[in-house]
């Protein structure tokens, strides 16, 4: 999927032309773009993390893998040990340098996988869209189906696929490699039932307080998705039709 034929990437268009991937660049980028809503504009200072130590048992769980260099695809998981794990709410790292490694964790920073998973609560039943931005392979999942193959080694870019949710818990997975320096991008968006695009936050998608309430959900209909209203590259805008 070329650049600018989808949301995501639209966005990050927009952001490279700010000069610096800034918090205060990002709030800018949420009041202008696609992602336009409360989400992007709630940055918090740490923009740019693949997580933290801090254990969260309703976020995202990354277990962090090395991998042998010149590594092409996802790993097998099954086949190796993580080194570590981390914690996050929203996948939300946008093109960059990253040359730090894993605070209290590793120093890697390339050469590295890491599988994230986690559940959440979808309250409206129907069709949501998902986009994954990744640098370089990530793959996306739901209730075990794959939604999103964007594996590879490759610069920033987005694949998005639809699919209908039932009211309920649904388990979500995110596989995610970098493979050689420097940059690295990692950014999940979702359009729920009747909804924009925003960053997926799994504090959005809490279940209900009483336990007694929670069904456990379904998934229908995968589909790869388009957003019509991005135009192709190099096309123009068709003719409208009398
Ligand atoms: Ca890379």
């Amino acid at each position: 999927m070329k650049f600018s034929s989808h949301p995501v990437q639209r966005v990050a268009r927009k952001s490279a032309r700010l000069s610096a991937f800034t918090p205060a660049a990002l709030a800018t980028i949420a009041t202008v773009g696609a992602f336009a809503g409360t989400a992007l504009a709630a940055e918090d200072d740490r923009p740019y993390t693949f997580g933290t130590t801090v254990v969260s048992t309703s976020w995202f769980q990354g277990r962090i893998y090395y991998l042998k260099e010149n590594t092409s695809r996802l790993p097998q998981f099954e086949n190796i040990q993580p080194v570590g794990t981390i914690y996050a709410s929203r996948l939300n790292i946008w093109p960059q340098e990253f040359d730090e490694g894993f605070p209290g964790i590793t120093e890697r920073f390339e050469w590295f996988a890491i599988d994230y998973s986690g559940r959440f609560w979808a309250e409206a039943p129907g069709t949501f869209r998902f986009s994954l931005l990744s640098d370089d392979g990530a793959r996306l999942y739901i209730d075990d189906q794959e939604l999103i193959d964007n594996d590879g080694t490759h610069s920033p870019s987005a694949v998005s696929a639809r699919a209908t949710l039932s009211r309920g818990v649904h388990s979500i997975r995110v596989s995610y490699f970098q493979g050689p320096r420097f940059t690295v991008a990692l950014v999940l968006a979702v359009a729920p039932p009747g909804a924009g695009w925003r960053i997926f936050d799994m504090d959005d998608f809490p279940p209900p307080k009483d336990p007694a309430e929670w069904v456990q959900g379904s998934i229908s209909d995968v589909q790869p998705y388009v957003d019509p209203a991005f135009r192709q590259p190099g096309r123009k805008s068709p003719k409208r039709r009398k």
